[in-house]
């Protein structure tokens, strides 16, 4: 069997998507996401220049050797784009052996470990108030696991909260906006937030909270503690993942469970979060992190030390890498919750989705291989204009995290 062409296609129903197409001489393709957030056509080019042209001849079939070619074979290894190309290139090669074996990917990987996949979605409002409501209305739609955002008494806009109540999309477009944080005033907000959610909903809601790289160790510590109370079911991002060791200053102090990675591309990112059980969900997403060859490795080792995965979900991760996602969330058994903010209807014109909610869950159908397509023609109403995620300025100037 042999790969005879592969095309990329950026579109922007209503956001940007960067999609791979890769052809075979059995007439069978397959699809892979490679959605950057505001990088978009970094690997899109580095697809089509690089990628491509060495992909044509290859066997499909050969997905592990496909993957270590573009991983090893490359030089200047590891990175958002470099991984990302990667794992749409994967994804492609996993659809077709599905496809070609007329079955869906979950029963590639391992077949059922459950008959539906627990998912959280978002509930964001501009003050308290407005966000408890939003906690109810989300409740209301059947779900039991939600992550609470709030903007914060003193900060103009902060990270989760849409403008004007539109769908939150956080790239805009253009070059990056600039959002301005204030720590301390959100330090001295988020255990309020949590402790009014509690009195208004009860303990059993499943609830998560993204801090979005936003603390220095010793601050994730205290917030970490101040909400221990509250018994989330995880905080998200507490400080920037690089230094992997700072997540030691919060399992000194507290006991709430912590999730990060979403940013993260290489399983080298986690091994001392992982050895040292700094961390207990793994959010790196099977478009960002090198695919689902990469990610039955990341969670094979996560397991070892009771970690489980939380894979990012966002609606500017395509339908493709949802749908991929929910077919690895049913067959591993670490699996912890999956992220899911449904797209705006307007994708839906451009991918064909095999995957349903109801009630707190998803639920993927039978279609063979990843079962997500494109119609181009659709696709080609909708150009790729840049946008960009903001950054993010302390209130004194200072470059920060956004
Ligand atoms: C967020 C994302 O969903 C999350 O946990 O961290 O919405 C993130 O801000 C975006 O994916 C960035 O493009
Ligand atoms: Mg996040």
């Amino acid at each position: 069997m042999k790969i005879t062409d592969a095309k990329v296609i950026i579109c922007s129903p209503g956001r940007n998507f960067v999609s791979l197409k890769i052809f075979t001489d059995q007439g069978v393709y397959g699809m892979g996401d490679a959605t950057l957030n505001g990088r978009e056509k970094a690997v899109a080019t580095y697809l089509q220049e690089y990628c491509i042209p060495a992909l044509l001849g290859k066997d499909p079939q050969n997905i592990e050797d496909i993957w270590h070619y573009f991983y090893r074979g490359v030089y200047w290894k590891r990175g958002a784009v470099n991984m990302t190309a990667i794992a749409a290139i994967d994804m492609a090669l996993w659809d077709i052996k599905g496809k070609m074996l007329n079955t869906p990917l979950y029963n590639l990987i391992g077949g059922k470990s459950r008959e539906k996949v627990l998912v959280y979605t978002h509930a964001n409002g501009k003050d308290l108030s407005e966000t408890l409501e939003k906690v109810g209305e989300e409740i209301e739609n059947g779900f039991f696991a939600i992550r609470v955002q709030s903007g914060i008494p003193g900060i103009t806009h902060t990270y989760g909260v849409p403008k004007d109540n539109k769908p939150y999309e956080p790239a805009q477009k253009g070059l990056p906006h600039e959002d301005y944080w204030d720590t301390s005033k959100y330090l001295n907000f988020a255990p309020k937030l949590f402790q009014k959610v509690r009195e208004k909903y009860g303990e059993d809601l499943l609830l998560l909270h993204d801090v979005h790289h936003r603390c220095t160790p010793i601050e994730a510590a205290r917030l970490a503690h101040e909400l221990d109370p509250f018994h989330l079911f995880w905080l998200e991002d507490p400080v920037t993942g690089e230094l992997q060791e700072g997540l030691r200053h919060i399992r000194k102090h507290a006991t709430t469970p912590i999730a990060i990675g979403e940013v993260f591309n290489s399983v080298y990112d986690y091994t001392t979060l992982f050895t040292e059980q700094l961390i207990d969900f793994v959010r790196m997403p099977l478009v960002h992190g090198g695919g689902i060859t990469h990610m039955l490795k990341v969670a094979s080792f996560a397991s070892v030390f009771h970690i489980q995965t939380g894979f990012h979900g966002a609606t500017d991760l395509s339908p493709i890498n949802l749908a991929a996602s929910l077919h690895f969330d049913m067959a591993i058994n670490n699996f912890g919750i999956q992220e899911y903010m449904p797209h705006q209807a307007i994708v839906n014109e451009v991918f064909k989705i095999n995957y349903r909610y109801d009630k707190g869950f998803m639920y993927i159908d039978d279609t063979p291989g990843i079962g997500v397509d494109i119609d181009e023609k659709a696709a080609n109403k909708f150009p790729y204009e840049m946008a960009c995620l903001p950054v993010n300025r302390k209130n004194d100037g200072t470059m920060f995290y956004w």
